[in-house]
C-alpha cells in the first residue's frame, strides 16, 4: 500500500509580480507563496511530507489544452518592456503579465505534472503542489484571472495520456468559477468537473451565463460539468459540507474517479477580500478527508486562489496535514445549510436528475424561477431580511491542533488470531473491579469468562480512545450485538454525551439504547425498518441489505454521514452484525468515510465468523484509503423512496439532511 504525502514547491514561483496599478490585480501577491511554505513548515508538516522536485512543462504539454498561437504569444513575454506588457495584458481580463511569468507559469504546469507522476506513478499515496500562477481561469487562448496556463486541466489530459487514466474527477472548491477548466472539459464524459462559486444571480466576476447550475455539460459530456453558484456571500461550513454530501459525493461515487485533482483555492475561506465567505480554515481538513476516500486515495491538490494571507495559510496547513493522514479537527456547530445554499442544491440536483442515478429518487420540484436570471440588487444601504452581512474585518479562531495518539489502531482478538501489521494488541488484563462490573452491569445472560474478557477489553478500548493515547480499534467478539450494547453502555455512562453507533445488519437494538438521549444510532438493515423511527434511534432498510453497495452508499452519504457531522459525536462505535453480507470494499469505505468524525475515534466490531474481514478493516482503520467501488449502479428505487420518507421526517431535526427549500422532497 503506497504512503506518503508530496509536497511540491520552489521559490522561483514567487519571482514575479504587478508591475504597474492595477486594482483588480493587487491582491495576487508573491507572499501567498512563502506564508503557505512558512506556515507548513512552523507547523511541522513540511518536514514530513516527500519533498518532489519542481520541473518546466514542455510545450507539448502545454499544448495538451492550449493554443499555439497562444503559447507563442506568451513565449514573447519574457523580452517585453513595461509598456509591451501592459500592451499585451490588456487584451485579457482580471490577469497581468511580467518577464518572469511564462518562466513560473511552465513551472506551475511542471509542478502539477510532477505531483501526477508521483502519485500516478505509486512514490506517495497524494500530494500539493503550492504553485504560481494559478490556472483554473486560463484558456485554450487566453490567459485570464491571474491565471496563464490551465495547471489543473492539462494535468487531467496527461494523466489520461500517460496513465491510461479513464476517469478524472476535477472538485474546484476555489470561490470563483473555473470556466478555464469547464471549458476544457464541457463535452468530455471523462472528466467530470465539479465547481462553487460566488456567483450571486450573475453579478460577480466571471459574470458569465455558463457558471449556473443549468449548465451540465455538452453533447457525450452532459452530466459531467456541475456547477454550484453561491447567490449569497457568507456561506459556511454547513453550507459547503451540505454541497459535498447531497450533490458531489453521491455523484462522484457513481462516476468512480480513477484520480482526483483538486483546484484547490483557498478564496472560498473565511477572511478573503474576494470571496466574503465564512467557512473556517479547518473546513478544508474535511472536504480533504472526504475527497480521500476516492480513487483510492489518488488526490492532488494544486494551489489556485487565496488571497487573505492568514486565512490562505491555514487552510494550506489543513489540507496537507489530512493529506498526511492526521485526525481531522473537531467539527464545530454544524447545522442546516441557509436558504439561497439550499435553493442551489435543490437546483443542481434537479439539473443533474436525468443523468445520474443517484438523484433518480428525488422528486421534481419546481425551481426558483429567479435562480438563472440576474436579479436586481437590493438598494444601496438597504438590505433584504435575512441577507447575510460580511464585515470587511472579520475574526476567526486559529484552527486547534490536530495531535495524532502514539498508537494508531489497537485490537483485542481471541488469542489464536494473529495481530495484523502496524496494529498493537491490547496486552493490559482488565482490573479486578472491571471485571466485576461489567459481569454484574453489562452482561445480560450466561457468559463465559473469555468473552468477559473481551468486554473489558472493548471498553479499554474505549477508554484508551477518550485519553489520546490510541486514535481507534478493532475488536473480534463472539457476539457482536452483546458487545456493542455493552460499549454504548459504558461510554454514555462515563466517556461522551454524544457516542455515534453505527450498525450494518439485522439485529434488534433495545429502546433503552438511546432513551437518555446520550447516543444516535444509525442501523442499516434488510428489514423493513419500524415505521416510527423514534427519537435518536434512525433504522433504515434496504431490500437486498448491505451487499446492495449502490443503495449503501446512497444512505451513507446522503443520511448516515450528514447526520453524524451534525450530532458531533465523542466516539463512533460501528459494527456489523451476523451474516451480514456486505462487499469489502463496501465495508471499508464506510470506515473510511467516518473518519472524519470524532478525530477518527472509531471502536470496530466483528463477530467471530467474520475473520475474513479483519486485514481490510485493520488496513482502514490504518488508514490505508479504500479500494475503489468501481461505477456504481442504480439503487432499488423503492429502497430510495424509502430512505426519501425517513430523509424528510428527520429534517426538522437535523438541518443538514435538507435538500431543498421549504419542505420540498427534491
Ligand atoms: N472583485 C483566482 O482566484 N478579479 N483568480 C475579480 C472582482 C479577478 C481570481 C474582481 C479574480 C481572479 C485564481
Ligand atoms: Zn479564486
Amino acid at each position: 500500500m503506497t504512503s506518503g504525502t508530496a509536497l511540491i514547491f520552489d521559490e522561483e514561483m514567487t519571482r514575479y509580480k504587478l508591475l504597474w496599478v492595477d486594482p483588480a490585480c493587487k491582491i495576487e501577491v508573491p507572499e501567498r507563496l512563502t506564508v503557505c511554505c512558512t506556515a507548513l513548515q512552523e507547523e511541522g508538516l513540511a518536514q514530513r511530507c516527500v519533498s518532489v522536485p519542481v520541473r518546466q512543462a514542455t510545450d507539448s504539454e502545454i499544448l495538451l489544452v492550449h493554443s499555439e498561437e497562444y503559447l507563442e504569444g506568451v513565449k514573447k513575454t519574457p523580452y517585453m518592456n513595461l509598456e509591451e506588457l501592459q500592451t499585451f495584458t490588456q487584451q485579457y481580463g482580471d490577469v497581468y503579465f511580467h518577464p518572469n511569468i511564462y518562466h513560473c507559469a511552465k513551472m506551475a504546469v511542471g509542478s502539477t505534472l510532477q505531483l501526477v507522476d508521483s502519485v500516478m506513478g505509486g512514490k506517495v499515496r497524494n500530494g500539493m503542489a503550492l504553485v504560481r500562477p494559478p490556472g483554473h481561469h486560463s484558456q485554450r487562448s487566453a490567459a485570464n484571472g491571474f491565471c496563464v496556463f490551465n495547471n489543473v486541466a492539462i494535468a487531467a489530459q496527461y494523466a489520461k495520456k500517460h496513465y491510461g487514466v479513464k476517469r478524472v474527477l476535477i472538485v474546484d472548491w476555489d470561490v470563483h468559477h473555473g470556466q478555464g477548466v469547464q471549458f476544457a472539459f464541457e463535452d468530455d464524459p471523462s472528466v467530470l468537473y465539479f465547481s462553487w462559486h460566488r456567483y450571486e444571480h450573475q453579478e460577480f466576476w466571471p459574470n458569465l451565463r455558463e457558471s449556473d447550475y443549468d449548465n451540465v455539460g455538452k453533447e457525450k459530456g452532459a452530466g459531467f460539468n456541475i456547477n454550484v453558484p453561491w447567490n449569497k456571500v457568507g456561506m459556511e461550513n454547513s453550507d459547503y459540507l451540505s454541497v459535498f454530501f447531497h450533490v458531489l459525493l453521491p455523484i462522484a461515487y457513481e462516476f468512480s474517479p480513477d484520480l482526483v485533482l483538486v483546484c484547490a483555492g483557498f478564496d472560498s475561506a473565511i477572511g478573503d477580500p474576494e470571496g466574503h465567505m465564512c467557512a473556517t480554515p479547518d473546513i478544508f481538513a474535511h472536504l480533504t478527508r472526504l475527497l480521500m476516500s476516492l480513487a483510492g486515495g489518488k488526490l492532488c491538490a494544486v494551489l489556485e486562489g487565496g488571497y487573505n494571507l492568514t486565512s490562505l495559510a491555514q487552510s494550506v496547513c489543513q489540507t496537507v496535514q489530512t493529506l498526511l493522514g492526521d485526525p481531522t479537527p473537531p467539527t464545530s456547530e454544524l447545522n442546516g445549510p441557509c436558504e439561497s445554499a439550499l435553493e442551489s442544491i435543490q437546483c443542481v440536483r434537479s439539473a443533474h436528475k436525468p443523468f445520474w442515478a443517484c438523484l433518480q429518487h428525488t422528486a421534481a420540484p419546481p425551481v426558483p424561477e429567479y435562480s438563472t436570471k440576474r436579479c436586481k440588487l437590493t438598494e444601496e444601504g438597504e438590505s433584504k431580511p435575512g441577507e447575510k452581512e460580511v464585515a470587511e474585518d472579520v475574526m476567526w479562531m486559529k484552527p486547534p491542533d490536530r495531535p495524532a495518539p502514539l498508537v494508531h489502531t489497537e485490537v483485542v482478538f481471541p488469542s489464536d488470531l494473529d495481530v495484523p501489521d502496524r496494529c498493537v494488541s491490547l496486552s493490559q488484563a482488565p482490573a479486578p473491579e472491571m471485571l466485576q462490573r461489567v459481569r454484574e452491569n453489562l452482561v445480560r445472560g450466561p457468559e463465559n469468562e473469555e468473552s468477559l474478557t473481551t468486554l473489558c477489553g472493548v471498553i479499554a478500548l474505549l477508554e484508551k480512545m477518550k485519553k489520546q493515547e490510541i486514535r481507534n480499534g478493532l475488536a473480534l467478539v463472539t457476539d457482536v450485538t452483546a458487545a456493542m450494547l455493552c460499549a454504548v453502555e459504558h461510554a454514555q455512562m462515563f466517556l461522551t454525551n454524544r457516542l455515534l453507533l453505527v450498525f450494518l445488519g439485522d439485529a434488534e437494538i433495545p429502546a433503552h439504547v438511546t432513551k437518555d438521549g446520550k447516543s444516535l444510532v444509525v442501523k442499516i438493515s434488510s428489514q423493513e425498518p419500524e415505521e416510527q423511527t423514534f427519537g435518536n434511534l434512525v433504522s433504515v432498510g434496504l431490500k437486498k441489505g448491505c451487499s446492495d453497495t449502490a443503495g449503501l452508499m446512497q444512505i451513507v452519504l446522503g443520511l448516515l454521514l450528514p447526520l453524524a457531522y451534525e450530532y458531533d459525536p465523542g466516539l463512533v462505535v460501528l459494527a456489523r452484525g451476523p451474516g451480514t453480507e456486505l462487499g469489502e470494499a463496501a465495508w471499508q469505505q464506510v470506515i473510511g468515510l467516518l473518519q472524519g468524525l470524532a478525530q477518527g475515534h472509531t471502536l470496530a466490531l466483528l463477530q467471530e465468523g467474520q475473520r475474513e474481514a479483519v486485514g481490510a478493516t485493520a488496513a482502514s482503520l490504518l488508514g490505508d484509503p479504500a479500494p475503489s467501488l468501481g461505477p456504481l449502479g442504480a439503487p432499488c428505487l423503492e429502497d430510495m423512496e424509502a430512505m426519501e420518507r425517513l430523509r424528510q421526517r428527520l429534517q426538522t431535526h437535523w438541518g443538514l439532511l435538507k435538500t431543498s427549500v421549504a419542505g420540498g422532497s427534491g
